[in-house]
């Protein structure tokens, strides 16, 4: 199990009891002998939970659990004396998930550690279920514009390159029309997992839309971007499927990639991207079409010529 908590008490002998009884029980821990030290292990590390006391000298129990809430993803648990100098409803307030009291009865405090996890675990996963598409089990499209929002945010603070790639797959009504929606369904779900399987781990991928699809690749510029939409295009094209009722076959997607230009609008990266991949579907499908400057998403140069 590799659930950290900390512990965070001024008297080294709970803080020490604390530590061996949470230990035997199979989680890690760390201790803190008071605020700025819990802290600083919260810099350096994830822990899942946090107890705390709260009358301790410097920064207590309470304005920790709001720095705590504010900063980082945890729980708290708040342990205090039966003094009634704080109360329950002010530990929750700062957003503590639960409170026990002094002296520590130990079997009481691992089944609200349990319970706080067990919620945790929960809450988690309702929160994955909000932003996952059922079908593909990538991450749906109102988690992609937050999630570009975020990112476009990084890159404009850090000055790090941004890419975003943007692919639809090729005629994918025919293939409905020819072997059905539920098909077309089985379809969309490999090409969920081809493209799982083809990023590294800092990127992520959408449902766009119905059978359209995005990557966020941060620090990431065009070219290695471009490589990425090859390994996925390569993925997915050299799957081979077998549709109910038809001969074996395999579809095709056309892609467009990009990088995000420095103080531009969210909308303005999303379009550029979008225009590339439509440039491909113009020039014939199956391709990947890289568009590294504003300039680029103009008309192309033969069109330009045949113009002339
Ligand atoms: P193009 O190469 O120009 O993209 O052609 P296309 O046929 O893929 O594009 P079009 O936009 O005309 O059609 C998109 C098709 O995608 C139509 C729709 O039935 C199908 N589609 C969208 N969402 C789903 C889905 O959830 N399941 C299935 N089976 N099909 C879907
Ligand atoms: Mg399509
Ligand atoms: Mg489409």
């Amino acid at each position: 199990m590799d659930t950290q908590i900390l512990i965070v008490d001024d008297d080294d002998t709970i803080r020490y009891l604390m530590k061996e009884f949470i230990e035997t029980v199979g989680y890690k821990t760390v201790t803190a002998a008071n605020a700025d030290e819990a802290l600083q292990a919260l810099e350096a590390e994830k822990f899942e939970v946090i107890i705390t006391d709260i009358m301790m000298p410097g920064m207590d129990g309470l304005e920790l659990t709001e720095v705590i809430k504010g900063r980082y993803d945890a729980e708290v648990i708040v342990m205090t004396g039966y003094s009634g100098d704080y109360s329950y409803e002010e530990a929750i307030d700062k957003g503590a998930s639960d409170f026990v009291f002094k002296p520590i009865r130990f079997e009481e405090l691992l089944l609200r550690l349990r319970r706080v996890l067990r919620e945790r675990h929960l809450k988690k996963e309702l929160q994955n279920l909000a932003i996952t598409d059922g079908l593909t089990k990538l991450y749906n499209s109102r988690h992609f514009y937050n999630e570009l929002e975020l990112e476009v945010e990084r890159s404009h603070r850090y000055h790090h390159p941004l890419s975003l790639v943007i692919l639809d797959i090729d005629l994918f009504k025919q293939y409905n029309d020819r072997y059905g929606h539920l098909e077309g369904d089985k379809v969309l779900s490999k090409l969920g997992k081809a493209i799982r399987q083809s990023l590294r781990k800092t990127d992520s991928g959408y449902r766009y839309g119905g059978e359209e699809f995005t990557v966020i690749l941060p620090e990431t510029v065009c070219d290695e971007a471009e490589n990425v939409a090859e390994r996925i295009k390569e993925a997915i094209e050299t799957k081979i499927l077998y549709p109910e009722g038809g001969e074996s076959t395999h579809i095709t997607v056309s892609i467009g990639v990009t990088q995000y230009l420095p103080g531009e609008k969210l909308t303005d990266f999303v379009k550029r991207a979008d225009k590339a991949m439509f440039s491909s579907k113009q020039q014939g499908r199956s391709r990947i079409t890289v568009f590294a400057d504003p300039s680029l998403s103009q008309p192309s140069q033969e069109n330009e010529n045949a113009d002339l």
